[in-house]
């Protein structure tokens, strides 16, 4: 097909580049880390989002030369910064069948230079779903490499609670559908205070996705939710946007 053609050579030809979003601490705004997201610059069509080509990458083993090009990018950006902020990187169901995928994100972040506590993989139940077995191994060696492990999209999966009981977790992302209602559902708002309550009894950190509006970041705070992620902190943006907070690039 011509749109695979276009994107393996996409892939190596370097026309993918990185947004960040900021992630910050809903207590005192803080500034925490930044989500990578992955965007297109094609010649002709112009910025194409991921929801346009991930799913196509998924379909061949491109996706796991997108998401080494993804993970490399990540890292070799965030080993400049001076401020030793997190950056969270999204990974596929798929490459989590490569039985020797901790040693080879290891392999990119001593190539980089980036310390693994600085890393966080952004996971989906799909992922998990597929194999638990060898999903929890991989996700243990991960994590004893000091790489920390989110969960992505919480609550709209379909065995959410089985799967936080039994992976170890250090952060849960609350789905911006929950988070984007607090202020007119009291279902969604007692849905995310349930969340709330589960990432704190299980020791793990709970972020909201989709953070719009300041009510909804005054409820969140008031809630003692740790960090929040939207657009009423930023859009995704080029890293340069956020040279300031970065500290200087050398
Ligand atoms: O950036 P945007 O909000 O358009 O992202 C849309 C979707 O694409 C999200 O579900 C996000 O998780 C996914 N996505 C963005 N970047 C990557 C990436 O580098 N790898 C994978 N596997 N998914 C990504
Ligand atoms: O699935 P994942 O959470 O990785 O996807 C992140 C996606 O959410 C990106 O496509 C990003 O552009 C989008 N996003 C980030 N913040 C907001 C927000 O405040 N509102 C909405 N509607 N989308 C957001
Ligand atoms: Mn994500
Ligand atoms: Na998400």
């Amino acid at each position: 097909r011509d749109l695979e053609r276009d994107l393996r050579q996409a892939i190596e030809g370097d026309e993918l580049i990185l947004h960040y979003q900021p992630q910050v601490s809903t207590a005192t705004g803080r500034l925490l880390g930044f989500e990578a997201l992955v965007r297109w610059e094609h010649p002709t069509r112009g910025l194409v989002p991921p929801n346009a080509f991930i799913p196509l990458a998924e379909e061949s083993d491109l996706i796991l030369l997108l998401g080494e090009w993804v993970l490399r990018a990540a890292s070799r950006e965030a080993a400049r910064w001076s401020r030793p902020l997190k950056v969270a990187v999204n990974l596929s169901p798929r490459q989590f069948q490569q039985a020797d995928l901790p040693e080879r994100i290891l392999a990119i972040l001593t190539e980089t230079g980036l310390a693994p506590t600085r890393l966080e993989l952004e996971i989906t139940e799909t992922l998990i779903i597929n194999d638990m077995a060898r999903a929890l191994g991989i996700l243990r060696r991960l994590k004893a490499f000091g790489i920390s492990i989110a969960m992505d999209d919480f609550g709209t999966g379909y065995s959410s609670l089985a799967t936080l009981q039994a992976f170890p977790f250090d952060k849960i992302k609350i789905d911006r559908s929950f988070v984007g209602h607090v202020e007119v559902s009291a279902q969604a708002a007692v849905i995310v205070r349930a969340v709330l309550g589960l990432g704190r009894s299980l020791g793990m950190s709970v972020v909201a996705e989709g953070v719009e509006t300041d009510a909804q970041m005054r409820f969140l705070a008031a809630e003692a939710c740790d960090e929040a992620q939207g657009y009423l902190i930023s859009k995704p943006q080029p890293i340069e946007h956020f040279a300031e907070q970065i500290g200087a690039c050398e």
